[in-house]
């Protein structure tokens, strides 16, 4: 039985990779940071089927303890301070997680076993003011949040770590995906969360930021698909996963507060709080090298993947007015 360990098991990527992983037969082992309360929600329909740790991204003895006791084949570093707009608020805190934390654990995977491969959640976010559209593996970086500085240097200490010791190691280049499980504070679940808080009189109004951005939205759980391909190949790779189709947050409100049979002009506010210090306009991924090599395509469009999002944030807002 192959042994896989997934950093940020408990986040909206970590809950599907576990689900794939185990229906691939895996021992699935999640590593998790202490709190004073659990966070296990995402895990809570198959939580029993895998093996929980504790240890946390800024601790290398715990990553380090972490990896001698498991001894995994498949390492998928998902564990992140992901949100771009509280990088601005905790930039050191972020670069301590989302860039140190890389080599962490890289320097936790060469000590204990270099052959172990390891999986990097990089981002479209590195792109920033895009140099060119679409976006490939060849395109430049030029991020603009402090998120996307740190994805950056946890992508090239990712490329370092496979050229200097000959790590198995990929950069998984992973544009916007999204699913009923996203946190709330991203902006498809803000929507679809408050349409659904809207349609059952919870709410009058929906405060949103810039609605001229721009993304290549895709659904969470084709994109897990993708991370466990990478670890599959005979070499070690970055690739950029993507649908290749752009929509602006304006055309996501439209889509989303149609599917409830209400008119999105009548609740949109805009309003300055949400709009941030500088923007990435406009993302559009090309992932041809993933279709070729990995055999990868997204299943779900973005029509389908709003709706879905609306439908259970309806059914689950429903039952909490018992409706
Ligand atoms: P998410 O839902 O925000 O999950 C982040 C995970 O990281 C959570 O499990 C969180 O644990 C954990 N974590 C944060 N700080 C930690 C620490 N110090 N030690 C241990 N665990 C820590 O993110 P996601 O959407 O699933 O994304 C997964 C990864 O892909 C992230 O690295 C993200 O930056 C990257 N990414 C995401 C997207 C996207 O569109 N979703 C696109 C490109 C790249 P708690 O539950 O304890 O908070
Ligand atoms: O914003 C605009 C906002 O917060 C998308 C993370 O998973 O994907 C995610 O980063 C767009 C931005 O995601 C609101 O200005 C307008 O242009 O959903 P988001 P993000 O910043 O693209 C990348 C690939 C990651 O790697 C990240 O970890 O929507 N927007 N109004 C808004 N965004 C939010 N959150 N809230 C608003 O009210």
């Amino acid at each position: 039985m192959k042994k896989a360990l997934i950093t940020g098991v408990t986040g909206q990527d970590g809950s599907y990779l576990a689900e794939l992983l185990l229906e691939k037969g895996y021992e699935v082992h999640g590593m998790v940071r202490r709190a004073s309360t659990e966070t296990f929600e995402r895990l809570n329909t198959f939580k029993d089927k895998i093996v929980l740790h504790q240890a946390d991204l800024l601790d290398q003895l715990s990553i380090i303890g972490l990896i001698k006791d498991i001894r995994p084949v498949e390492v998928y570093n998902l564990a992140a301070q992901s949100f771009v707009p509280t990088s601005w608020s905790q930039p050191v805190l972020t670069g301590e997680f989302t860039a140190i934390g890389v080599t962490r654990m890289l320097e936790a995977i060469r000590l204990v076993d270099p052959a172990i491969r390891f999986y990097q959640a990089s981002s479209s976010e590195m792109f920033g003011k895009v140099r060119e559209t679409p976006q490939t593996e060849l395109t430049p970086f030029h991020p603009r949040s402090p998120y996307g500085v740190a994805k950056v240097y946890g992508h090239f200490i990712t490329v370092n770590y496979r050229e200097s010791y000959d790590i198995f190691a990929c950069s998984g280049i992973l544009f916007n995906h999204e699913s009923p499980r996203r946190g709330k504070e991203f902006v498809t679940r803000k929507v679809s969360d408050g349409v659904a808080r809207i349609k059952y009189g919870l709410a009058t109004e929906l405060r949103m930021g810039n609605l001229e951005a721009k993304r290549d939205w895709g659904f969470a759980g084709d994109y897990v698909e993708a991370m466990w391909r990478m670890l599959q190949q005979e070499e070690p790779k970055d690739y950029v996963i993507a649908t290749g189709k752009t929509h602006s947050v304006r055309e996501l409100v439209e889509i989303a507060f149609g599917s409830a049979g209400l008119n999105w002009e009548d609740h949109v506010v805009v309003d300055d709080r949400f709009v941030r210090p500088a923007e990435v306009d406009l993302l559009l991924g090309d992932a041809t090298q993933a279709n070729k090599e990995l055999g990868w395509e997204p299943k779900v469009s973005f029509q389908r993947l709003v709706e879905m999002m609306v439908e259970n944030d309806l059914k689950r807002v429903a039952q909490e007015v018992g409706q």
